[in-house]
């Protein structure tokens, strides 16, 4: 097979979905030579096949504002592949969400489940709708509309969605209840429920945590450590919280802060109180970081900007896709950034990604790196399908076993001619052997 020329054709049959595209292409062309070798996948026709979502929902969800008034939204879930287990993946609140960003979050999730090792499919899912500024009953109301079409292609063995930007605990309980309501079962069709109705401890901190544990095997195998490392973080929600909150427990400062109107600089470091404001100020339903810099002495406020020109030894965006472009990149490589690691999922642009290729410090991509909100899921389902309930010790522990065994799955597949390892090669690589040989054994239909 022509890659080049199956790519054009990807960008004719998904058009205006540049994300899409950008994700499908670059899985793509860094397994290109694995491909090449193995004529099993090309007969199989495994690459036509990834570059096509399994099926798409796109629903209207109309509901009542607190005046009255009928607003109507779009929504969206995207069954990827299930090739490895169930459909497992986020849903989105977001205004600007549109079916390009699913479908590049689905594709993604397909392979960042891989990775973990565990038996799960990929999917996401949302809609155009913005929680902030929301009162509880439109929200309840939302979420009640979107789950009642949604309910009947879920399932624990089909579809198990979880949270995402703009999901959180409170949306959880309301689709939730919606959907045990509709079902009439009270099971693991869920997860990020509350810890005394099935959901389980460490859910909120476990992409942080996971994301530091991936960072901390890298550096504990170059005999370095994160101890007096300054790390600058984007976004200030469940991601950037676990991120800084571990990352300073083992020794680390972390200076910078993010959110739609603009970054915070804080070279004391953000530990503590400071932290805890954090989620204050998500509850403040307000999206916004400028309130910190009144509320902390000593801390700077940087209106319209992102933190990348503030120096540091890790930079590690954990806000939204798209955040860090080539400007960006080239000022991290500038001030001597050692380490690149993407929290959220794919916050790098295509642009940067291709300064990143030449720069002098280590990358590692969000599919290797941020699966610890999913992995802690499956410990969810799991401790569901028991009716058990686990200790957050017990979590932590499975949780740092599973990123180590992610982080040498990366470095095993991703060893370059010479010494050394591309991450990025190495995730996809892991990640997409894993599905094509499911999708191989299970035959032609999916
Ligand atoms: O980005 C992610 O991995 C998720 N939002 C996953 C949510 C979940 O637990 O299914």
């Amino acid at each position: 097979m022509n890659l080049e020329r199956f790519l054009l054709q990807l960008e004719q049959r998904h058009p205006g979905e540049p994300e899409f595209q950008q994700s499908v292409r670059d899985l793509l062309t860094s397994v290109e030579d694995r491909i090449r070798d193995d004529f099993r996948l090309e007969h199989a026709g495994i690459i036509e096949r990834l570059a096509e979502p399994d099926r798409i929902f796109i629903f209207k969800v109309p509901w009542t504002n607190d005046q009255g008034k009928v607003i109507v939204n779009r929504a969206y879930r995207v069954q990827y592949n299930n090739a490895l287990g169930p459909y497992k993946g986020g849903l989105r609140f977001h205004p600007q969400l549109t079916l390009g960003t699913v479908k590049m979050l689905a594709f993604e999730q397909v392979f960042k489940n891989s990775l973990t090792a565990l038996s799960l499919g990929g999917a996401m899912g949302g809609a155009d709708f913005d929680p902030y500024g929301k009162s509880d009953g439109e929200l309840m109301r939302f979420c009640q509309s979107f789950m009642l079409e949604l309910w009947n292609v879920l399932g624990p063995d089909i579809d198990i969605p979880g949270g995402d930007i703009g999901v959180g605990g409170r949306e959880i309980g309301y689709l939730f209840g919606m959907l045990k309501k509709l079902s009439r079962r009270h099971n693991g069709t869920f997860t990020g429920k509350g810890p005394d109705w099935g959901g389980i401890g460490l859910r909120q901190e476990a992409p942080g945590y996971g994301i530091i544990y991936f960072v901390k095997s890298l550096l504990d195998q170059r005999g370095d450590s994160l101890k007096g490392k300054t790390i600058a973080v984007s976004g200030f929600g469940n991601v950037a919280h676990g991120v800084i909150a571990k990352a300073t427990a083992l020794g680390a400062k972390v200076v910078t802060i993010s959110g739609p109107d603009g970054c915070i600089h804080d070279p004391e470091g953000i530990a503590g109180d400071k932290l805890d404001y954090l989620v204050e100020m998500r509850a403040s339903n307000e999206d916004k970081v400028r309130s910190y810099s009144m509320e902390f002495p000593g801390t700077a406020y940087f209106e319209g900007e992102k933190p990348w020109k503030i120096p540091c030894d890790i930079a590690i965006p954990c806000a939204i896709q798209n955040e860090l472009d080539h400007g960006d990149a080239k000022l991290l490589i500038a001030n001597g950034c050692q380490l690149v690691v993407e929290g959220a999922n794919r916050p790098c642009t295509s642009a940067a990604l291709d300064v990143i290729e030449s720069a002098p410090f280590t990358f590692i991509p969000g599919k290797a790196v941020n699966g610890g909100g999913v992995v802690v899921s499956t410990l969810e389902l799991a401790q569901n399908a028991m009716k058990m309930v686990w200790t957050n010790e017990e979590v932590d522990q499975r949780l740092q076993t599973i990123m180590q065994r992610t982080y040498q799955l990366c470095g095993q597949y991703g060893k370059v001619e010479g010494g050394g390892v591309n991450y990025q090669r190495g995730a996809n690589l892991a990640a997409f052997q894993r599905v094509a040989e499911a999708m191989i054994d299970q035959g032609t239909v999916g």
